[in-house]
């Protein structure tokens, strides 16, 4: 009876891995390899229900039948592992081919970026003036009164502060710089007496009420040198040789007499305007010129505060506003595009 029913327990096993041996290489998918491992190996599978009738087999017999059945569990697991895997490369290739790019088809033409004009204005003004030996030199957004002011002769009540209406912060004396100019100070505090060749690029911030030629941010380019025997010659023919590179041979241009508190004599430099070539436009409002730049031979009282001695050393030192020099050149007739990120703006430049 026993021996009968030991050979019906390995026939069934044998039965059993023909059987699921067969299913596997049937299953078409992932989802069914794992509804066959269900059916055929989990705990409530058909290979645990033969092996719940090993409790009927002989003590002796147990373990031959107990091999056969581990046999079969290890051959049915590994070839579920393989099939599986099979299954898998099947599946990844056919969702890879479903998201196969038509490769003939023509491509979207991509338009490469650009630069914003502010910057690339800033670094072609950089280019042209470190082709004359000047150095870009940068000094903080938030200053304090006073390398805004009073070091810029300009001490507590000076009526010419009036010319920058003032973000000032919470805390006392610490505002947003209205003009790049204190950072001459600190560069001639960190260089005397050596001699300086510097532009100073940068954020300004003014209290103004925002229109199509004034902003509350816009850029400005500082320059400054300071040495011996520096005079109104070289600053007169370094702006020209600016102006040259920047616009091309063969411009007018016009020093005004001007005012600032930091530099003595002070002017203003114009070009003819770039649109009408001097005749007269709305760009220029009929007057044929352009405003450049405020500059003028440093201070005395200046240079004395940036650490040198007036009587040894001179310098001239300049302002301007890339920003507005942008919109002559390329007819932008408001500077708020500056800041609203239309990329029509760029498109203006090639
Ligand atoms: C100054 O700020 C002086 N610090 C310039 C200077 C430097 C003179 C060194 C002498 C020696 P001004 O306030 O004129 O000067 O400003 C200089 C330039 O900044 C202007 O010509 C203009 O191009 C630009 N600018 C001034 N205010 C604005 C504004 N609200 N929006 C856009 N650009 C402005």
């Amino acid at each position: 009876m026993s021996n009968l029913m030991n050979l019906d327990i390995t026939q069934q096993l044998e039965e059993l891995r023909r059987e699921a041996m067969a299913s596997l290489a049937s299953a078409t998918s992932t989802e069914e390899t794992r509804a066959w491992h269900g059916e055929y190996l989990s705990r409530k599978g058909r290979l645990t229900g033969i092996l719940r009738g090993l409790g009927g087999v002989s003590a002796e017999e147990r373990p031959r039948i107990g091999k056969i059945a581990n046999e079969v569990k290890t051959a049915l697991e590994e070839a579920l592992q393989a099939r599986q895997e099979e299954l898998e490369q099947a599946e990844l290739l056919a969702a890879r081919n479903k998201e196969l790019v038509d490769i003939t088809l023509p491509g979207r033409p991509q338009t490469p970026g650009k630069l914003h004009l502010s910057t690339r204005a800033l670094r072609e003004i950089e280019g042209i003036f470190a082709s004359m030996g000047f150095q870009v030199y940068e000094s903080p957004d938030v200053e304090t009164d006073e390398y805004n002011f009073q070091l810029l002769n300009m001490p507590e009540g000076h009526p010419a502060r009036d010319m920058w209406d003032t973000f000032y912060t919470t805390t006392p004396d610490l505002l947003l710089r209205t003009h790049t100019s204190p950072g001459q100070v600190h560069a001639m505090r960190q260089y005397a007496p050596e001699p300086i060749r510097i532009v100073l690029p940068g954020m300004c911030y003014r209290y103004e009420p925002v229109t199509a030629r004034s902003e509350s941010m816009f850029y400005q380019v500082e320059g400054l040198a300071v040495g011996k025997n520096i005079t109104f010659c070289d600053l007169k023919g370094t702006i020209t040789n600016y102006i040259t590179q920047m616009y091309g041979e063969g411009r007018r241009m016009r020093f005004r007499k001007s005012y600032f508190p930091f530099t003595e004599p002070s002017v203003e430099v114009d070009i003819d305007c770039v649109i009408c070539n001097g005749k007269g436009c709305t760009v220029c409002k009929y007057s044929g010129w352009l405003e450049l730049m405020g500059a003028g031979m440093v201070h005395p009282v200046v240079l004395q505060y940036g650490g040198y001695d007036p009587t040894e050393f001179s310098g001239f030192a300049f302002g301007m506003g890339p920003d507005r020099t942008s919109m002559q050149k390329y007819g932008i007739d408001d500077i708020r595009y500056f800041f609203t990120n239309d990329v029509r703006l760029t498109e203006r430049i090639n």
